[in-house]
């Protein structure tokens, strides 16, 4: 997979792949990650990206030219699967989505920034408008690196333990169940007999039960 982001913020967006799972898929060539900031598709002295609205009205909008520079550039390089911008009033992410996402080859994201984009970004260029929840941030980046996390760590390879990412909370629309490590009695307060049992189909029932038990009191949205 290759994910180009278009940002006005880049360092905002360099640490979350200079860290941990994501730092290790990119050195292990799961996964391609490249940064573009938009003033370098700028025209002019000034390095404009951003101007007022028409109409008038408090905020400033990324304007479509340095957008569409950015993304014919790409594009002229590669096919890509998707243009993805990201936006509070896009499709809310679940792991479905990400699931889904995570199955493309070449994707391009695009962070929006103060009140958005000029719509004709969206209505030229955008294949599909993410949000990751009902809250405003101040901008898509950040909203970018979680979207980047959620497909990464799907992408075979990228977890260790390959059935790891199956037993996901999410991954069945159940919560995972409670885990436990050492030690087995902490203070007083003891880790559930049956996972010291070492009698593996009754601990993957109780697994069942407990991810369903947990599913019901906290989300049961889920389960229709
Ligand atoms: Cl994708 N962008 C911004 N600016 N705020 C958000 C968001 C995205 N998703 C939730 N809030």
């Amino acid at each position: 997979m290759r994910i180009d982001i278009i940002t006005v913020l880049p360092e905002l967006l360099k640490s979350p792949f200079e860290a941990s799972i994501l730092k290790r898929a990119i050195e292990k060539n799961l996964v391609e990650v490249h940064l573009h900031n938009l003033r370098d598709y700028s025209s002019g002295n000034y390095k404009q990206v951003d101007d007022y609205q028409f109409g008038g009205g408090a905020g400033m909008v990324l304007m479509v030219e340095p957008i569409d520079k950015c993304i014919s550039q790409l594009k002229s390089e590669r096919d890509y699967d998707e243009v993805i911008y990201m936006t509070p009033d896009g499709d809310t992410l679940n792991q479905g989505t990400s699931n889904e996402i995570s199955l493309k080859k070449n994707l391009i994201i695009l962070c929006g920034h103060y009140k958005g984009v000029d719509q004709r970004v969206r209505d030229l260029f955008v294949t599909r408008e993410i949000s990751i929840g009902d809250y405003v941030l101040s901008g898509g980046e950040l909203a970018a690196a979680v979207l980047c996390d959620a497909i990464i760590r799907l992408l075979p390879g990228v977890l260790n333990d390959e059935t790891s990412a199956l037993t996901d909370t999410f991954q069945d629309n159940l919560l995972a169940p409670p885990v436990y490590t050492r030690p087995s009695n902490y203070k007083g307060t003891k880790v559930p007999d049956i996972l010291l049992s070492g009698d593996f189909p009754k601990i993957e029932k109780w697994r069942e039960e407990k991810a369903l038990e947990r599913t019901q009191e906290k989300r049961p949205d889920l389960l229709k």
